[in-house]
């Protein structure tokens, strides 16, 4: 079906889908550049992403340079409608010299800064908290070592100035996302002494005032991850609660809690005690597996409610997955646009209708409606979308994809 029947389909039912399209070139999507490279990094003095996460795979291709991830980078923007942003991690630098984490400053990410710019692309932030010498024992801030806590503070602290600086340089918030690998493999005895010194930590982290304008801080939990199976000290409850109390974001990662608890149903019960959400959208298999998102059901709903619940504006969208068994760039490309496409469907239900029925109590209508809208020409809509931002879909797309993939498979 053509663009033009399947508006008239969408009218029918009270849907503007010139609107939806609107919408939808105005919603970026935070892409990750931790799935160009398997969680590596550019640091002269690490190697494995450690901390409980870890990329599987050997898919030839790898980015083993920031010149090489950029590359990577420009392609699959190229491929995804709209304008975006990237989000880096304290472990991208881009530097000659070898700055430990506690001695790391905005110079050392320039080169970032500048392409970026020169991109229109805008920059989140994450400090560091695995991969290290002084994170082996899978405690950070809530070491209980004075001197382990206060040099990952002291990374903390860098890399909210670079955030901030990062933001003032592209005139939007840098969003500094904490995530701390912390926590026991087996039972502990003292839950209650570690988190305090999480939250000690984080505090002493967060106190320089920074302008809202130039970064603003999120927190991310987790349940467990390898290694930390009997207790994360940075758990749901922890972090929601210090996201509240000190008015950070709160990162809800969807491979962060239990396989059978909806996420989607989180963001309006967070969301009326919060200002503002970070989404790190990613799908958990059996585990925080981390593989590239599909249009799943899952992520159909996450963005249902993110329209539903008109939370679009104060709910930045970041990804987090990464699968070295297939073309990292494809990855990228597949995952980002199934966030859109499922937005996009969202931006397309008739929520007016279903709104009014579910408070008439009128369940069948409920039913009837988003079963029927199952069979709507989502299709030729986004088509469209993608034709009007300069992307292939479809089997021209596939061959982009394909024939980039060729191109840096030779790297060793
Ligand atoms: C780990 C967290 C975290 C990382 C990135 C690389 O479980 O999800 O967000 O994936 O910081
Ligand atoms: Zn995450």
């Amino acid at each position: 079906m053509g663009y033009q029947s399947a508006k008239s389909a969408f009218a029918d039912w009270n849907v503007d889908t010139e609107a939806a399209l609107d919408r939808l070139a105005t919603v970026p999507i935070s892409m990750h550049c931790w799935q160009g490279d398997d969680v590596v990094g550019f640091e002269t003095r690490s190697g494995a992403s450690g901390g409980g996460i870890q990329a599987t795979g050997n898919h030839p291709g790898r980015a083993r340079t920031p010149d090489e991830l950029r590359a990577d980078l420009e392609f699959a923007y190229a491929m995804i409608p709209g304008q975006h942003r990237l989000n880096l991690h304290a472990m991208y630098l881009d530097t000659d010299a070898s700055p430990d984490r506690d001695e790391i400053a905005f110079s050392h990410f320039a080169p970032w800064v500048d392409w970026a710019q020169a991109h229109g692309i805008g920059l989140d932030f994450n400090p560091t908290f695995f991969a290290h010498a002084k994170a082996d024992d899978n405690l950070t801030l809530s070491h209980p070592d004075k001197g382990i806590r206060d040099f990952w503070i002291e990374h903390g602290r860098r890399c909210r100035d670079i955030a901030a600086q990062m933001g003032a340089a592209q005139g939007s918030a840098c969003i500094n996302n904490i995530w701390v690998p912390d926590g026991y493999k087996d039972t502990p005895i003292d839950r209650m002494a570690a988190r305090a010194r999480l939250e000690a930590s984080l505090d002493a982290m967060l106190t320089k005032p920074q302008d809202k304008a130039h970064v603003r801080d999120a927190v991310e939990s987790k349940l467990f991850g390898i290694g930390v199976e009997a207790c994360t000290i940075g758990s749901h409850e922890f972090y929601m609660g210090y996201a509240i109390r000190k008015g950070t974001l709160l990162c809800l990662d969807m491979g962060h809690f239990h396989p059978t608890e909806n996420i989607a149903d989180k963001l309006s019960a967070v969301a009326l005690s919060l200002d503002e959400i970070l989404l790190h959208v990613s799908r958990p298999m059996r585990w925080d597996s981390d593989h590239v998102i599909l249009l799943s059901d899952d992520i159909l709903q996450m963005a249902q409610e993110l329209v539903s619940a008109d939370l679009l504006g104060r709910t930045h969208i970041g990804l987090d997955f990464f699968d070295a068994t297939i073309s990292r760039t494809a990855a990228w490309v597949i995952g980002t646009r199934n966030m859109q496409k499922a937005l996009l469907r969202a931006l397309l239900m008739p929520m007016d209708m279903l709104k009014s029925a579910e408070t008439a109590l009128d369940y069948t209508t409920r039913l009837m409606v988003t079963e029927e809208f199952k069979d709507m020409p989502f299709g030729a809509v986004w088509d469209e979308f993608a034709e009007r931002h300069g992307t292939p879909s479809g089997r021209a797309l596939i061959r982009e994809l394909d024939s980039y993939q060729a191109s840096v498979s030779g790297r060793g």
